[in-house]
């Protein structure tokens, strides 16, 4: 998959490891300090006011942390924001309860078909409620709202049948919105293309 997905992947292994190492470090403290400074033993509480050191580097430590993740997420975010400008696009409706992909041309299709290692960029938008488009193994969603278009895009490497899923609640059906993402080879994909298109051309010629 693009590199999207290796920095969505990092990221939250970053955020996760971040968050163990606090909680292990915090939980073990904090039992330690029970112990350690219960009634028995320090009968007098003694109190403390300020401490330059301290203070700096409870400042210091927590921001850089939280820059580092802000910084991964930003690069992940920024990249998905600029799809490149030769991108085929396609566009997504949701719909109660399906997903409907639109290609030039007019072409349908209720499954997401995109040929290997190209660039697409998935124009959402909705025609009732709030839906929201997911690809896991793509690791991304984005809300599919009523005349508004959101955008995504990807550039898929690995051959194979993904799962899509709508992510936002939207209705009795909302557990059944599923469909797929077919990656193709792009020569398959064109012959796909070029078949619907016939089919579609003696329709339109009526
Ligand atoms: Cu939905």
């Amino acid at each position: 998959m693009n590199s999207f997905v290796d920095n969505v992947n990092f990221t939250f292994m970053l955020i996760t490891g971040i968050s163990v190492v606090l909680l292990i470090g915090i939980t073990f403290m904090m039992i330690y300090f029970v112990v350690k400074y219960n009634r028995k033993k320090s009968p007098k509480a003694v109190n403390i006011h300020g401490n330059t050191a301290l203070e700096v580097t409870w400042t210091v430590i927590p921001l850089i942390l939280s820059m580092g993740m802000f910084y991964y997420g930003w690069i992940g975010y920024d990249e998905l924001s600029n799809p490149p400008k030769d991108a085929m696009v396609v566009k997504a409706i949701g719909k109660m309860w399906k997903w409907e992909f639109e290609y030039a041309g007019g072409i349908k299709s209720d499954t997401l078909f995109a040929p290997q290692s190209k660039a697409v960029r998935i124009n959402i938008t909705s025609v009732d409620v709030n839906h929201s488009l997911y690809i896991p193994a793509l690791r991304f969603k984005r809300d599919a709202i009523p005349n508004r278009v959101n955008f995504l895009w990807f550039s898929a490497d690995k051959l194979g049948t993904y799962d899509i899923a709508c992510a936002q609640y939207c209705g009795v059906s909302h557990s059944k919105m599923y469909t797929a993402l077919v990656v193709m080879p792009e020569k398959d994909f064109n012959t796909w293309l070029e078949n619907q298109k016939a089919k579609n051309a003696p329709a339109a010629a009526k």
